[in-house]
C-alpha cells in the first residue's frame, strides 16, 4: 500500500518534468498502480487507517507525486453539494474553459510540499476535462468551482508546474478581475 514514504517531495526533477502520455489502453500494471492511487486518497480521508499509517488528507492525486513521470491522476472528494467525484484517469487533458477564474480563499496545499504557502492560487472557474477512465471508457466531466480547482491541480503536475508557480510575487493575495471566490 502506498504511504507518505513513496510521496516525492519539493526538490525531486520528477515535480519540474512534464509526464508522458500513457499508451492506450493503459497495460495492467498501470491500472493497478492508478487503483493504488486512489485507495491511498480514500485511505487518507478514513480517521483510523490516516492515523495508523501517518497519512495526511489528500483529495487528489498524480503519478509524479509517486516517482512516476506519467499522465495519470486520481481524485477522490466531495463538493459543496455533496456531489461526490472518484475517478482515476490517464492522460486528462483540458478541452475548454471558462474566461471566468476562482480560487479557494483558505489557499492551497501540497502533499509534496512540507509547508504553508500563503496565497491565492487562481483558478479558471469551469473547465472540461477528457481523459480514459480506469474501466477504459473515454469519459468527458464538466467541472466547476471546488472540483476544477482539485483537477486543475492535479493536471498542473503532469506539466511540472507547483500551485504556488500560480500565486502572485508583488501580491500574494491579489484578486486578479472575473474572480469569483471559492470557500469550498
Ligand atoms: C487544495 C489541495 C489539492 C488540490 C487543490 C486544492 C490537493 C492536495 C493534494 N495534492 O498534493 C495533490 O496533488
Ligand atoms: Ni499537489
Amino acid at each position: 500500500m502506498l504511504t507518505m514514504k513513496d510521496i516525492v517531495r519539493e526538490g525531486d526533477p520528477v515535480l519540474r518534468n512534464m509526464a508522458e502520455e500513457v499508451e492506450l489502453p493503459p497495460t495492467e500494471e498501470e491500472i493497478a498502480t492508478l487503483h493504488e492511487m486512489l485507495t491511498f486518497l480514500k485511505n487518507s480521508q478514513d480517521e483510523e487507517i490516516a492515523e495508523k499509517y501517518e497519512l495526511r488528507a489528500g483529495v487528489g492525486l498524480a503519478a509524479p507525486q509517486i516517482g512516476l513521470p506519467k499522465r495519470m491522476i486520481a481524485v477522490h472528494f466531495q463538493d459543496f453539494d455533496e456531489k461526490e467525484y472518484s475517478y482515476g484517469l490517464f492522460n486528462p487533458k483540458i478541452i475548454s474553459h471558462s474566461v471566468a477564474k476562482t480560487y479557494l480563499t483558505g489557499g492551497e496545499g501540497c502533499l509534496s510540499v512540507d509547508r504553508e504557502v500563503p496565497g491565492y492560487v487562481p483558478r479558471y472557474n469551469k473547465i472540461t476535462v477528457k481523459a480514459t477512465d480506469l474501466n477504459k471508457n473515454e469519459v468527458k466531466l464538466k467541472l466547476k468551482g471546488y472540483a476544477a480547482i482539485v483537477f486543475q491541480h492535479e493536471i498542473d503536475h503532469l506539466n511540472g508546474v507547483m500551485f504556488y508557480d500560480h500565486i502572485s510575487q508583488e501580491d500574494p493575495f491579489l484578486i486578479p478581475d472575473n474572480t469569483v471566490a471559492c470557500d469550498e
